[in-house]
């Protein structure tokens, strides 16, 4: 493993210090964008772009207002996932709490995980046309679906697309009444955000729209915490600055608990991003990755109703204790057959199950440092596969290379740098081996692809409590503004093992406290640095309490003897 520092943007960095903050903190933000913005130090609602700026806004808000203002009925289409059903919670909030609509005038859908599969498919499209709502709102999806949309539109049903997915080379879907989506080629809103962020950016311009009431749009300001919960749990990036203000603003309300599932999910823990990401987000996943529907993570989110939310919330958990078993037994069948001299690991195993594939090919990745894709049983002769690239491949390019040697193997196949997912028939899975293996052979021929860690480099001369405040102050950390790690090379003294199941290890580095949980795979496993080697340490910072009393502590990620 190599440790690599962070490259800094020069300008970043000289704009930070001419504004006066620390070398450390400068230092932070040069690593993590190449635009210096004011607004990522402290995220307020001043950096939200106005919402009419996107493209389509407007066209999609006066028809929204059409239907509220003449009792239309009006479906919500959302993803299955996190970000979809936070997506849900917010327009149907939207429509009942702050514009009146009522609730049997709302229909909410979501697809199926297996069955129905990512988007409005002609399953969905075939739902929709039985329900004839007058509008159709989707979240987080349907922008790649122009010819559902086509015949729903020919079937009398409006569809105002909001998504934050990349547009298919075809373009927006031309049938829908709007698109809303920052990623359009006419849109110069940040397209960073989430498809949650999307959906809520458009009620505050219907809000705006209908002159609603300072209430209304307090109300409305509040579904930020579904927003919080979607932006982190989609891996959008945390440079930017409107979603640094969604992340930091929704966290707030979570934590005051106004809302039901929060209290419920909290259990007196204090949400930020870590919780929404680590904890939160994968229960609510679990839900349709179990039972292939988002019910309960949809009753969770949205209920009002104290039992209703405990009773789901339960489910989402035991769901979450299923999918974890799952993926433990799938990922040590799979971990046998890796071959460290493939550049990329495909496996199959009629055991596999669709619904965690793609978080089992993740740790994979992470695990052994190489691209891997997992395929399951779908039904119909089908397979399912889903691929994470690790550091160096781009997975969507290598499954693209692979279509163009071996049209027609594909059935279909989409994603992006890091994650990709397929579909083949079974009978092919050999040819996909062979054939994809060989492509990733040579997309990565002359790199070198020795794994490596990226830290902010050194803290020497500026390990104390001052450091760790002004670090803290950037929060929030997440995906593309990750938290800070540091390297240095310290001598230990005082080491130990520590914890109620020993495998944790306490040491003073350079005089430091410091502790590296689970540095033994089983209490009583021999060490493997002793005190005073001289070491190369990868750490955090964190600030300790015991008894009243606040203490800097080093949390090591990574250690190992300086050769
Ligand atoms: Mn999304």
């Amino acid at each position: 493993m190599h440790i690599k520092q962070r490259e800094i943007n020069k300008e970043v960095h000289q704009a930070c210090i001419n504004e006066g903050y620390p070398g450390i903190v400068s230092r932070i933000i040069a690593g993590r964008t190449d635009e210096f913005n004011k607004n990522i130090f402290n995220p307020s609602f001043d950096c939200v772009e106005p919402a009419k700026d996107m493209a389509g806004s407007t066209k999609a808000s006066q028809r929204i207002i059409d239907a509220i203002q003449t009792n239309q009925n009006i479906l919500l289409f959302t993803d299955y996932d996190v970000d979809g059903c936070a997506s849900m919670a917010i327009l149907y909030g939207a429509l009942h709490d702050v514009f009146g609509v009522k609730k049997s005038n709302i229909q909410a859908l979501t697809g199926h995980r297996t069955q129905d599969g990512y988007g409005l498919t002609d399953t969905i499209a075939g739902k929709i046309e039985k329900l004839h709502p007058d509008l159709v709102i989707t979240a987080d999806a349907g922008i790649s679906d122009g010819s559902r949309i086509e015949r729903l539109a020919k079937a009398g049903i409006d569809v105002i697309v909001t998504d934050h997915h990349l547009l298919p080379v075809e373009g927006v879907p031309t049938a829908a009444w709007a698109v809303v989506n920052p990623q359009r080629q006419d849109c110069q809103y940040d397209n960073n955000i989430a498809g949650c962020g999307v959906a809520w950016l458009l009620m505050t311009v219907v809000a705006q729209e209908l002159d609603c009431s300072m209430d209304q749009k307090r109300v409305l300001h509040r579904f930020l915490d579904y927003v919080a919960l979607g932006t982190v749990a989609d891996l959008v990036s945390l440079a930017s600055p409107i979603n640094r203000y969604f992340v930091k603003q929704g966290l707030v309300f979570m934590n005051e608990q106004t809302r039901e599932c929060w209290r419920v999910a909290l259990n007196g823990q204090k949400a930020n991003v870590g919780f929404l990401g680590f904890q939160l987000g994968p229960r609510i996943n679990a839900g349709s990755r179990m039972t292939g529907e988002a019910n309960a993570a949809i009753d969770f989110l949205v209920s009002k109703n104290v039992d209703k939310i405990s009773a789901a919330y339960q489910q989402l958990d035991h769901c979450n204790y299923n999918r974890r078993k799952i993926e433990k037994r799938m990922f040590d069948t799979a971990k046998q057959q890796i071959n460290k001299k493939d550049h990329i690991f495909i496996d199959y195993n009629e055991s596999y199950d669709p619904g965690v594939q793609g978080i089992v090919a993740g740790r994979l990745a992470e695990t052994f440092g190489i691209p891997a894709i997992m395929l399951a049983d779908i039904g119909d002769d089908l397979v399912a596969g889903s691929g994470r690239s690790g550091q160096f491949l781009y997975i969507r390019d290598a499954l693209q290379s692979f279509d163009d040697n071996y049209p027609g193997i594909l059935v279909s196949f989409g994603g992006h740098r890091a994650a990709a997912g397929l579909k083949i028939h079974k009978k092919n899975i050999e040819i996909l081996q062979k054939g994809l293996n060989d492509n990733v052979n040579i997309q990565l021929a002359d790199q070198d692809t020795t794994p490596y860690i990226k830290t902010d480099g050194s803290l020497k001369g500026h390990l104390n409590s001052a450091t760790y405040y002004q670090i803290e102050a950037l929060n929030p950390f997440g995906i593309g503004f990750p938290s800070p790690t540091f390297s240095d090379i310290m001598t230990a003294t005082n080491i130990r093992v520590v914890g109620k199941n020993p495998v944790h290890l306490s040491m003073k580095l350079d005089g430091i406290k410091a502790i590296q949980f689970y540095a033994l795979d089983n209490p009583g496993d021999p060490l493997r640095i002793n005190s005073n080697d001289k070491l190369e340490v990868v750490y955090t910072l964190n600030m300790d309490e015991w008894q009243g009393r606040k203490s800097l502590q080093l949390i090591i990620k990574r250690i190992s003897i300086k050769s």
